[in-house]
């Protein structure tokens, strides 16, 4: 059969025996995608693993490797087929170390300088791909080119290629659509939807488990060391790219928290402040008078004033419970505030939950992994735990309310509260640092700031001083790098 007649039929199969799957699924990095490419389920059909193989096979550029290595999990039966069938000697790349024994992520014979040729499923940002690339590199192995069935087309091919990889694909998502449509197996509209989903998500970047990201294949710093600008670039997430940029267009890194009782109140403070905020903070649910009138003139002073709605939630049930808590009740808060804040207590559900009610709306959360009271339950297992949820997330969680350096992810976005020029405590369990401390010591990008200004004389005199206080701390933090 020809190259491309079985490339066809070989996609009509994998089709048939529901490799390609639509509807709602959230991918490694958190991403919601409305196409899934489950090629594991081919390990139950060995024709269509023979195929699959053959196709890739063919694909490669070079002649001659010396080894092929397969990504956990999918890329290793594909890679057993080709390596017995071309008699070509195979690595395996672990998930994780064995954690005893000799503790080795990669599995079988080699020489130093070997060619070694990758095998993969699929690629979304390459990160996968990267991940196997760095350990393959340690061992002294030359690797060049990677093979992947499917190129979801969403950036990983050119993310790889910034690194000197050369990503080549047996189908990419387009020419996927374009055949399973020709032979019926979906219908147009099907299609168009996932090529829209592409279209729209094809940015994304490498950000590895050690926390070091590449984009263009320059390696990035510490998330302390680099300007939010520049930060920009490394995250997926259309709200931390925003917020990120508003502080550096505004030159703001302040949050006020309007912790105020009537609608009167909170207009007004977020008129005065907001030339010089880059997110309002609130507690809708202690309004007195809370009405759709409230949030129509908020959305509108962020608007003008170029700030975003944070309602401070603190979001703690379980997924389904959430649910109904972000998108409905008597504040509908899903529909005007673009983040709210999410305890990490309930583990992932709570997660899923919030983004089942997002509808397509752009989203984000903040997750509380420590608080500023005194005698905050959070500990060091708790912190750890919080990270690990948002880098499981990362289309949703675009960083921490915390009181300490907790991430070195450029991506995440820290912000502090307990922020006072003039008091230490407040009676209630609240501690309150200095602008400078919090962004200087503990790692702030963005002061959470309350009474401090809120009952200062002159609110928005004391909003500027904030500003001004926590904006050249930042400053001092990136350049004293
Ligand atoms: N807030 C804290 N500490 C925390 C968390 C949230 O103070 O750990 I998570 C909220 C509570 C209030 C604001 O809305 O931040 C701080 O206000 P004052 O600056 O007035 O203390």
């Amino acid at each position: 059969m020809a190259h491309r007649d079985l490339l066809e039929q070989c996609l009509v199969d994998l089709h048939r025996i529901g490799v390609v799957k639509f509807g709602n699924f959230t991918l490694k990095s958190g991403m919601q995608s409305p196409i899934y490419f489950d090629l594991r389920m081919i390990i139950s059909y060995p024709k269509i693993m023979e195929t699959v193989a053959e196709l890739m096979w063919a694909k490669r550029p070079n002649p001659d490797y010396d080894l092929v290595c397969g990504v956990a999990y999918t890329g290793l039966p594909i890679a057993t087929v080709i390596s017995t069938k071309q008699e070509l000697p195979m690595l395996i790349r672990r998930k994780e170390s064995k954690g005893y024994g000799t503790k080795k992520l990669v599995e079988g014979n080699y020489e130093e300088g070997q060619n070694c040729l990758m095998i993969e499923d699929v690629i979304v940002s390459g990160s996968s791909v990267y991940e196997t690339l760095e350990t393959l590199k340690e061992l002294n192995l030359k690797v060049d080119d990677a093979i992947v069935f499917l190129d979801r087309e969403q950036g990983g091919a050119a993310n790889l290629a910034s690194m000197g990889v050369n990503v080549i694909s047996v189908v990419t998502m387009t020419q996927m659509m374009g055949i399973l449509l020709k032979h019926g197996c979906i219908n147009q509209a099907t299609s168009e939807s996932v090529l829209e989903f592409v279209e729209s998500h094809n940015d994304t970047s490498i950000v590895t488990k050690e926390k070091s990201s590449c984009k263009n294949g320059i390696d990035v710093m510490d998330r302390k060391k680099r300007s939010f600008e520049s930060r920009t670039s490394v995250t997926n997430h259309p709200l931390a790219r925003k917020l990120f940029e508003i502080m550096s267009s505004k030159k703001t890194n302040l949050c006020v928290a309007a912790d105020v009782t009537t609608s009167k109140e909170l207009i007004s403070l977020a008129e005065k402040v907001g030339p010089h905020i880059c997110l309002l903070k609130t507690h809708i649910d202690i309004l007195t008078d809370f009405s759709k009138e409230t949030v129509e003139s908020l959305k509108e002073l962020a608007a003008t004033h170029n700030f975003m709605l944070f309602e401070d939630r603190k979001f703690g049930d379980i997924g389904s419970t959430v649910a109904s808590q972000y998108s409905g009740g008597a504040y509908n808060i899903v529909d005007w505030a673009e983040l709210v804040t999410v305890h990490g207590l309930p583990g992932d559900g709570i997660i899923k939950g919030l983004m089942s009610a997002i509808n397509g709306r752009p989203r984000g959360c903040v997750l509380v992994s420590e608080m500023s009271s005194s005698g905050a339950l959070t500990s060091q297992e708790y912190v750890n735990g919080c990270c690990k949820m948002a880098q499981n997330h990362t289309y949703f969680v675009i960083g921490f309310v915390s009181q300490s350096n907790v991430s070195s992810d450029p991506r995440f976005i820290l912000m502090t509260p307990g922020v006072q020029l003039d008091k230490s405590v407040d009676g209630l369990g609240q501690q309150y640092v200095t602008p400078r401390v919090a962004v200087l010591e503990r790692g702030a990008d963005v002061v959470i700031v309350g009474r401090g200004i809120r009952e200062a004389e002159d609110p928005e005199a004391a909003a500027i001083k904030y500003k001004e206080e926590a904006f050249s701390a930042y400053l001092e933090r990136i350049e004293a790098q």
